[in-house]
């Protein structure tokens, strides 16, 4: 790995889309953030679910089918090689609901927005992995009640999923490398400010500048399937 200070014991990457885009997986700003006219803000949210749950889960139907076309990249490749060999502490956080760092090999992952693979019932709070359609009301496997399961994804204005094992990773870690990312959506976004002021090296790799680019002592800047490779191998 190609740092110019010394090999850190721990590292904490966080992806966004954009390790997921050369693989063909629409990141929130393609087509300016929209989809079916809606914005996708407007329809990843409780309350467009309660009022209009076909929209919503035809929504995610169609983004849970779109992930089982696709195949993880170089990116993704490259962080499982790291994943499998680097002796310190490493977790992977990822914004992304596709499973292609899995794919790829990664273990030491963490989805704070959920996956697109798994359905959660709101009767019986079972969680399913899930590979079919939600817009047919299907009936939990746990508890039989009809209709009642919801794409394991975290909404906006809902409580990103295992926040305190990811403040605590960011809290030690000796590097954070974000990959992907807009900065767009907290927590997710803060999370290199609270790196830089633990005293964390921190590292940008993203098509363009982010909106936390401030925060970052250095910043690399190209597609991921080049930049990532480059920095891991
Ligand atoms: C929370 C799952 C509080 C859904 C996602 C009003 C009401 C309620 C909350 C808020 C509010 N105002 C603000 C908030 C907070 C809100 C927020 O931040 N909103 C934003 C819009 C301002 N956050 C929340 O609501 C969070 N929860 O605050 O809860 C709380 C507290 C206590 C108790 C209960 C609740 C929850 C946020 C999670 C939302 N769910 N995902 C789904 O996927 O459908 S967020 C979703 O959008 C993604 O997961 C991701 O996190 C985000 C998009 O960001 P990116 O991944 O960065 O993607 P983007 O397209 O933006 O950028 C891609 C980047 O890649 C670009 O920079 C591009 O240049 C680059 N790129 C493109 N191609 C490549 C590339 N880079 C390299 N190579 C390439 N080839």
């Amino acid at each position: 790995m190609s740092e110019g200070r010394q090999r850190p014991r721990s590292i904490v990457i966080l992806t966004g889309a954009g390790v997921s885009a050369e693989s063909g997986i629409d990141t929130f700003r393609d087509g300016g953030g929209l989809w079916e006219q809606h914005r996708v803000e407007d329809v990843a949210t409780p309350e467009a679910f309660a009022r209009d749950p076909e929209l919503v889960l035809r929504f995610y139907d169609m983004r849970r089918a779109r992930i089982q076309e696709v195949e993880p990249n170089a990116a993704h490749e490259a962080l499982a090689r790291l994943d499998a060999h680097w002796p310190g502490e490493l977790t992977i956080i990822t914004q992304n609901v596709d499973d292609l760092h899995e794919r790829a090999g990664a273990r030491r992952l963490i989805h704070m927005h959920g996956e697109h693979l798994k359905a959660w019932c709101m009767t019986c709070d079972s969680r399913h992995h899930w590979r079919g359609t939600l817009i047919d009301r299907p009936a939990c496997p746990t508890c039989a009640m009809p209709g009642s399961l919801r794409p394991d994804i975290v909404w906006f204005g809902e409580m990103p999923y295992r926040m305190g094992e990811i403040f605590n990773a960011v809290a030690r870690t000796d590097l954070f490398v974000s990959i992907g990312t807009s900065g767009a959506v907290y927590p997710a976004a803060g999370l290199v400010k609270q790196a830089r002021e633990a005293g964390a090296a921190t590292l940008e790799l993203n098509l363009e500048p982010s909106q936390g680019s401030r925060w970052f002592d250095e910043a690399r800047h190209g597609p991921a399937t080049a930049l990532v490779p480059a920095w891991v191998d």
